[in-house]
């Protein structure tokens, strides 16, 4: 019994990763895809291939009934759903498991809890995990929100209960602007999420934005696999991505990989998970949890050795977490750049014809890529074409390396972000680790000055 083919609901280099993974298990593939991606590396690969719809992602990937139709047809018994698309959408994780056949991914319940930013940090707080100062969940009454604004300290933010990466906040520095922002926040997250719900936080000025990578069985058992940092971001889309972080001692990771550990353990979690937190002067303030499989993963795989992907597929067909706490080590340094196709400098989109590619290889080189020459990037899809990740036993090896990769990486026909990469690990802030959330944005500013 078990697994034995697996429908993989994404497109990509995700698609190609969890297709490696599956291969490697001796598991087979069912690839779905939209008309534009007749042609992607993953669609060739994998053992069965099914069209699904047109290029609009509403149409293909994120259309249910064509996905169900098509694993029902190809006799798959699981589906991965990768990230993004239909990867935290609880109605299809239930969907999925009405139709027999195995979710790779968490519980329903806990995708949609964690999918309402309230009840997760409700949650979370109940579960022994640090919080921002704010409300005690969503709030209404601007008296009420004055209250505890005057007693957390301005600025505080207002955030939308079902918003997330970034979108639906409002930054407020003042009492007579409150009420107004409140408003503001509330008609917008209904216009973008059709739910209003807004709740309360202090604002953190310069944070960190590191994440804790964890891992339930579902039935009790957890663990954690260290942190990332993911500061380097514009516009919410992150850029390059690294593990450890620079600024978290080796007893700070245990000491808040203990906490986020148990609280997996205490709720039963069931797959791979990731727990983010603003980290300020020295303290850890839990945001967000993501109940997928993040883009940055290879990270963690890098410093850890386990195949995250692999444990994701083991834990959903219902066999024991492959490592114990005790068995993992941290071990180096890892950093991943993500590769666009944009300009490196003004970000707009770049598709097109690839017309050469070699990626770097070497020692300690990881190329996560669907491209190929005479390849043709869509234009309706993410920018993102590949990810390089580069391992050294310390960071200052890692950086280097890192250098030599890029050089190596050849990418023609399409302009990409490898020189915005070149040019900003050979900053002196980046070199010395010291960046926040704000480091990026603020460096591309004084670079266009
Ligand atoms: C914050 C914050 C400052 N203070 N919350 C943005 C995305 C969402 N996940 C939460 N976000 C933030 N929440 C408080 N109380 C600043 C941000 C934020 C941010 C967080 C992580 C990574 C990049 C960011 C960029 C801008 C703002």
């Amino acid at each position: 019994m078990g697994i034995s083919r697996i429908l993989i609901a994404n497109r990509g280099e995700i698609a190609l990763r969890i297709h490696r993974a599956a291969h490697e298990m001796g598991i087979e593939t069912v690839a779905v895809h939209s008309t534009a991606d007749a042609d992607a590396m993953h669609v060739r690969l994998a053992n069965h291939a099914v069209c699904i719809g047109p290029p609009a992602a509403k149409d293909s990937y994120l259309n249910v009934a064509a996905i169900i139709s098509a694993a029902e047809i190809t006799h798959a018994d699981a589906i991965h759903p990768g990230y993004g698309f239909l990867s935290e959408n609880a109605q299809f994780a239930e969907i999925v498991e009405a139709h027999g056949i195995t979710w790779i991914g968490p519980k329903p319940e806990h995708i949609r809890t964690m999918g309402d930013k309230v009840e997760a940090k409700r949650t979370a707080g109940k579960l022994g995990m640090p919080l921002v100062p704010g409300s005690d969940g969503a709030i209404t009454d601007p008296v009420e929100a004055a209250k505890i604004a005057k007693k957390i300290g301005y600025p505080v933010i207002i955030k939308a209960a079902s918003g997330g990466g970034g979108r639906g906040m409002k930054v407020c520095t003042s009492p007579d602007q409150l009420e107004t922002l409140m408003q503001q926040a509330g008609s917008e997250a209904k216009a973008a999420f059709g739910d209003a719900t807004v709740y309360l936080e202090k604002y953190l000025g310069n944070p960190r934005h590191i994440e804790f990578q964890v891992f339930g069985d579902g039935n009790g058992n957890a663990i954690h696999l260290g942190e990332r940092d993911c500061s380097l971001q514009r516009r919410h889309q992150k850029v390059l991505e690294e593990a450890p972080s620079p600024v978290i001692t080796p007893a700070e990771r245990d000491r808040m990989g203990g906490i986020v550990a148990k609280a997996m353990a205490d709720m039963g979690y069931r797959g791979a998970g990731t727990i983010e937190f603003l980290w300020e002067d020295g303290e850890f303030y839990f945001i967000e949890m993501n109940t997928r499989l993040q883009v940055e993963h290879p990270v963690t795989e890098a410093i850890t050795g386990v195949d995250l992907v692999r444990e994701q597929i083991r834990i959903a067909d219902g066999k024991p977490l492959s490592v114990t706490q005790g068995d993992l080590e941290f071990k180096g340094h890892a950093i991943e750049c993500r590769i666009n196709a944009e300009d490196p400098w003004n970000f707009t989109p770049s598709p097109g014809m690839i017309t050469a590619y070699h990626p770097a290889g070497g020692m300690h080189v990881r190329v996560d890529s669907g491209l190929y020459s005479g390849y043709k990037i869509p234009p309706y899809y993410d920018s993102m074409i590949a990810k390089l990740i580069v391992y050294g036993r310390t960071r200052e090896g890692c950086i280097m390396r890192l250098k030599r990769a890029l050089e190596e990486m050849v990418i023609e026909g399409v302009k990409t972000s490898i020189p915005l990469h070149q040019t900003m690990i050979r900053e002196p802030d980046f070199i010395h680790g010291d960046y926040s959330i704000k480091w990026l944005e603020e460096w591309l500013a004084t670079r266009e000055a």
